[in-house]
């Protein structure tokens, strides 16, 4: 089999990587039996507490009873482990280095300078009236802002909910209300590929919904200097607040299992879920996968491309590296713009050591050929991380042999919002690697396969991807509704965490993830629920039904496929095409539009009103001699007639 293939254990790194094979089989095997011992040690070493821990691990999985605490009794204070603790030592290192979405700015912040921009910034929320426990929303572009708000609201242990600036007013307004945020974060405008985007104006939109007039201060960040409108009763700049803010603020001690910040992620039903993520479990692992898995020493300079608006971006573009003492690019545009080879560009101008970033980023330069790498030389990479969907060999080797010239090892990272932190990934130096898989679990991580049944499955074999015991950056609970959690997580397979993804283990042991095994897309690496689409579908004044496939899409991943019925006397047309289009565009945001629109007469259901989607995904994807069964749905000759008039779907 060619995906045997295995690549050297190290490439070109040097004999100094942080552990071999051994070390971290024998450390693997320690925190497994020894879970308490295990991360009791390394808490204490990894993180500086202002009251130490008694207790370690205290979790249940019991359905029920699900109950995840870790290091309960200690208490400590995330933005001093971020920054504070590295002020004596490398206090004029550079943290946080940024680079514009146009390739002549950039800017760099020490720690030192961090500090006190973090300090100013959290005595200006406190002025506002932010308290502790307090949720503040954060709808920021890519700056370095962006970072100074998260660790100002750590600093004074106010909880942050992060709504990533692509998503619509409507999104937005709806992750306000659910998280009961009263103080909303953001900048004039955004920058991105040479375009605005118009952040003000979309909170404005947001909160002219009656259900967010309990939000008191819009805090406006001064990005481009674009027009606004203001109002003067809620609004303020970010620089009348802070100026006269001295530079000093005392870290709040939070207990371990305080809430840290709360991310809304999409789910097969529903309205998207907040993950609530604690303190101290969640910094402890964020910080020891940032340092084991990108093998972290210092001087490293290290980029990863993710939006802070993701997870991705809150555990390895801030929290991880900077608790590690790290340099961490912060970069405000996108990998292909001027020229497709800005990724390699930053590459070079930053001298990047370790490169993180997503499979479409990957497939999209790829689709470019050599014009990726035109001028540049990457020659300071060492390690080359992936995030976000499986990566398809292709682009693997693409990325190994063209970006990583064949030195750097690839850490292909499989993990998810849920998670905190990364569950299945090779150890750089320790791990050989076979393109496209995410090989072995991370120390404390035991994941398992079982069939649709809940059976185990041994030895290689497929099946769904199970987690049995918990780790310290798992999610507590979905924010204002424990039994959701309980039932999304816990219920499907009692006693396990379930994680929605289907994996193939091999004869080696490595796990190669296949993608979700529910209703769930991955469209360029952005996780969508496709009743989420749907309903935003429905909510159309001319739609009646919609059901919504993924489809095979070269560079995204997946693309999105919709079949819409209209209202009886409505007529499919080339402007309600793009009308509809545009309407979830506005609903939630660009990176839902459908990519294919299926005008339908009726949609295949069974007797009792399912829509089989099962039938619909054949469809998209043109495999109409494997439609299987067909007997049970209510009017079988639904399918012939979707058939036909696929040829119109565009
Ligand atoms: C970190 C992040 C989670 C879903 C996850 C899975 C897919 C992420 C992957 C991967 C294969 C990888 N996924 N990393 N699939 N290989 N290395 O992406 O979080 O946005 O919550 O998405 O993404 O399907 O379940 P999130």
């Amino acid at each position: 089999m060619s995906e045997q293939k295995l690549y050297p254990v190290k490439a070109n790194i040097a004999d100094n990587c942080l552990l071999n094979d051994q070390q971290y089989l024998d450390m693997y095997q320690e925190s497994i039996t020894q879970p308490d011992q295990f991360w009791g040690k390394h808490g204490s070493e990894l993180l500086d507490w202002i009251q130490p821990y008694t207790k370690v691990k205290n979790t249940s999985y019991d359905p029920g009873h699900v109950s995840i605490k870790w290091f309960e009794d200690g208490l400590l204070n995330v933005s001093a482990n971020c920054i504070d603790r590295h002020l004596q030592e490398r206090g004029d290192e550079v943290a946080i280095i940024w680079e514009g979405d146009n390739p002549e700015e950039d800017s760099k912040l020490t720690y030192n300078e961090l500090y006190q921009q973090v300090c100013k910034f959290s005595n200006a929320l406190k002025q506002q009236g932010v308290k502790k426990g307090e949720v503040v929303c954060l709808y920021m572009p890519m700056v370095p802002e962006a970072a100074v708000a998260m660790l100002a609201c750590t600093r004074i242990g106010a909880v942050h909910s992060i709504v990533f600036g692509g998503f619509s007013p409507e999104a937005l307004a709806g992750r306000i209300i659910d998280s009961n945020s009263k103080y909303v974060i953001t900048a004039d405008e955004g920058v991105r590929g040479g375009r605005g985007v118009p952040l003000k104006a979309n909170v404005d939109q947001a909160l002219e919904n009656p259900d967010c007039e309990f939000v008191k201060s819009v805090v406006v960040l001064k990005r481009t200097g674009g027009e606004v409108n203001w109002n003067a009763n809620r609004d303020v700049w970010w620089h009348d607040i802070t100026e006269n803010q001295a530079a000093d603020c005392p870290p709040e001690p939070m207990n371990a299992e305080d809430p840290l910040f709360i991310l809304y992620t999409s789910g097969s039903t529903g309205k998207p879920k907040g993950v609530l993520h604690t303190t101290g479990g969640y910094l402890l692992y964020a910080t020891m996968t940032f340092r084991y898995v990108f093998d972290y020493h210092p001087g490293d300079i290290y980029w990863c491309t993710a939006d802070v608006g993701w997870i991705t971006g809150h555990s390895y573009l801030v929290y991880g590296p900077l608790a590690n003492g790290a340099t961490t690019i912060l970069f405000e545009g996108v990998p292909n713009y001027p020229t497709s080879a800005r990724m390699s560009e930053v590459c070079d101008k930053h001298q990047v050591t370790i490169l993180y970033t997503a499979p479409t980023a990957i497939r999209a330069l790829m689709a470019q050929g050599d014009a990726a790498v035109q001028g540049t030389s990457r020659s300071s990479l060492r390690i080359m991380g992936s995030v976000g969907e499986p990566i398809n060999p292709e682009a693997w080797e693409w990325y190994y042999r063209t970006i990583g010239d064949e030195r750097c090892p690839i850490v292909d990272t499989w993990w998810q919002t849920e998670t905190g932190g990364i569950l299945i990934t090779p150890l750089p130096g320790a791990t050989a690697l076979k393109p496209g898989s995410a090989t072995r679990p991370f120390f404390g991580v035991q994941p398992a396969l079982v069939d649709n049944e809940g059976n185990v499955l041994e030895g290689a074999a497929e099946g769904n991807l199970i987690i049995k015991d918990s780790w310290p950056g798992q999610m507590r609970t979905v924010y204002g509704d424990h039994e959701r959690f309980e039932q999304t997580y816990f219920s499907t397979f009692p006693g396990t965490y379930t994680t929605g993804d289907g994996a193939r283990r091999d004869e080696d042991g490595y796990f190669w993830i296949t993608g979700r095994v529910d209703d769930v897309l991955n469209v360029s690496g952005h996780r969508m629920g496709t009743a989420e689409i749907e309903s935003a579908l429905v909510a159309h004044p001319k739609i009646s039904e919609a059901a919504v496939v993924g489809v095979p899409h070269e560079i995204k991943g997946q693309g999105i496929y919709a079949y819409i019925t209209l209202n009886a006397g409505e007529e499919a047309s080339a402007e309600l095409h793009k009308e509809v289009k545009a309407w979830v565009r506005k609903e939630i945001g660009p990176i839902a539009t459908p990519d294919i629109l299926h005008w339908a007469e009726a949609l295949p259901k069974t007797r009792s009103g399912k829509i089989m989607r099962r039938i619909l995904r054949k469809i998209a994807t043109n495999e109409t001699d494997s439609l299987g069964d067909t007997s049970t749905l209510a009017d079988p000759s639904v399918v012939d007639k979707l058939i036909e008039e696929k040829s119109n779907a565009a």
